[in-house]
């Protein structure tokens, strides 16, 4: 995704409004075709300028030949969205050339002779914002979308980008503004005629409204590995087919595999499609091997802290051979260490088309040799992860991004001090509680951004891709 990104500076609305961005939406290099995309008040008259002999009708493909100065350039298509039903809210002109990067170049450049300048990262999406086609998170999901590559990768970023986390927050916030409503009214109307608001009812009141808020916040977990993949390390000792379970697990031959003892040395990570949820699996060095260098500890270091730094642990046994102390006491820290940290661990006997010599619980059993047990490792792996984290129904919500969960959990410890306001000052608590209140529901507006303010807007849409 780095490719093709540019950090944007601050836009201003002025900007926005007046000029037209041009820019291509494929990625880099050359393809079967390209997509270069103008948009902007003058988007129509820079796209005809390079297409003189068609009149772009209103969203109907039109096929005609490009030119600039020097000549004919290319055969296009161009789909024309006016300002009204245009994703970015504005006048938007997609032009689809063959994918020579030579054409795009000079179609583009025809296209800012003609008016347009480049687009910024992120611009065609940011207007889609400013304009109003598209909240902020359902804009941030652009992204989710266009990384994800898995299943439930896929569903949860879709679900964002069609409003399903907006519509969740909404259903959190309506209540909130309501019961601000009523409390502003009793402070400011005192001598109307308004239903009361006992306190302890009060108190009840915003407990039900942080409960929901708290519960959106930890699908969070969920969420971060449905965006960023879940990290599972192989851990286990030296010679039990770690690196030949990655291998067999990725279906390519991506570690050195060697009978000889501590062959990997440095951890070694690639993602992974784990049963439709996005998984880095991460190689390391053997536990418990004797050290002959410094590059040995160093091994035994990584594997420590890619140990610490998992979501889950596949450990691996060699269940071809009986288990000696030295074995156990290894798999015991494995395990001491996961539990103490709330990290889930599947046990895993490797070595399944030798006969079995190891004693003990192993939750499957598998052969990265013949590739074996592997679809049961799979789903056994995305069942851990998705019972620890909850994995998401079709159409449910998770929250993916942290910028979201911090705000659901400023917008959740407001409403807790508004209790607290409650509990603690019977005879005052209403204008405490309204003021928590009030910022409770600032913190649940930043997710969808009505009021984001320019800096917060610039640092989002940087992070995508010009043509985006
Ligand atoms: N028979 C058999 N041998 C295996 C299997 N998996 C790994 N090996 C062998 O065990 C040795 C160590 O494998 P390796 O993947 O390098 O282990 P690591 O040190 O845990 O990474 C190599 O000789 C592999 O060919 C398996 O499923 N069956
Ligand atoms: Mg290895």
């Amino acid at each position: 995704m780095a490719q093709g990104c540019v950090a944007s500076p601050k836009l201003t609305g002025a900007q926005l409004s007046s000029d037209t961005i041009a820019a291509i939406a494929t990625p880099p290099g050359s393809g079967a075709l390209a997509v270069v995309r103008v948009s902007g008040p003058q988007a129509r008259r820079a796209a005809t300028s390079v297409l003189p002999s068609v009149e772009l009708p209103e969203r109907r493909a039109v096929v005609a030949t490009a030119r600039d100065r020097e000549g004919a350039l290319d055969q296009v298509v161009a789909l024309f969205f006016p300002q009204a039903q245009s994703p970015t809210g504005e006048d938007l002109v997609e032009l689809t050339c063959h994918g020579s990067p030579y054409i795009q170049k000079r179609l583009l450049a025809a296209l800012f002779k003609a008016g347009a300048r480049p687009a910024r990262g992120g611009e065609f999406t940011q207007r889609a914002f400013l304009n109003g086609r598209l909240d902020l998170a359902q804009a941030e999901a652009v992204c989710d979308l266009i990384r994800a590559g898995t299943r439930l990768a896929h569903r949860a970023a879709l679900t964002q980008l069609q409003g399903g986390l907006s519509r969740q927050v909404e259903r959190l916030r309506r209540p909130v503004l309501d019961l601000l409503v009523h409390l502003e009214a009793l402070l400011d109307h005192p001598e109307e005629d308004i239903k009361p608001l006992p306190a302890e009812a009060c108190r009840t009141d915003l407990a039900g409204l942080r409960e929901p808020i708290e519960h959106l916040a930890d699908t969070f977990r969920t969420g971060r590995i449905l965006r960023d993949g879940a990290r599972v390390c192989l851990i286990g000792r030296t010679n039990a087919g770690k690196s030949s379970l990655l291998n067999a697990l990725l279906g390519c031959s991506r570690a050195i595999v060697s009978a000889e003892p501590g062959t990997t040395r440095d951890t070694i990570e690639e993602p992974c499609d784990l049963a439709g949820l996005p998984a880095v699996l991460v190689d390391t060095a053997g536990l418990g091997h004797a050290s002959r260098c410094g590059a040995d500890d160093e091994g035994a270091r990584r594997a420590q802290s890619a140990l610490a730094a998992s979501d889950l642990a596949l450990l691996v046994v060699d269940g071809s051979r009986p288990l000696g102390p030295d074995d156990k006491a290894a798999h015991d820290r494995v395990l001491a260490d996961s539990a103490a940290e709330g990290r889930p661990v599947i046990t895993i006997f490797n070595k399944a088309d030798l006969p079995l010599r190891a004693a003990g619980p192993a939750a499957c059993s598998v052969s990265a040799l013949r590739g074996t047990g592997l679809d049961e490792l799979k789903r056994l792996a995305a069942q851990c992860l998705g019972q620890d984290s909850g994995i998401p129904a079709a159409g449910e919500a998770v929250v993916a991004s942290l910028r979201h969960h911090q705000a659901l959990r400023r917008a959740a410890a407001q409403l807790r001090q508004a209790e607290r306001a409650v509990e603690r000052h019977p005879g005052a608590w209403e204008e405490l509680a309204a003021r928590h209140l009030r910022d409770a529901l600032a913190a649940l507006d930043e997710i969808t951004g009505p009021a984001a303010p320019d800096e917060l807007l610039s640092d989002i849409f940087s992070r995508f891709c010009v043509g985006k």
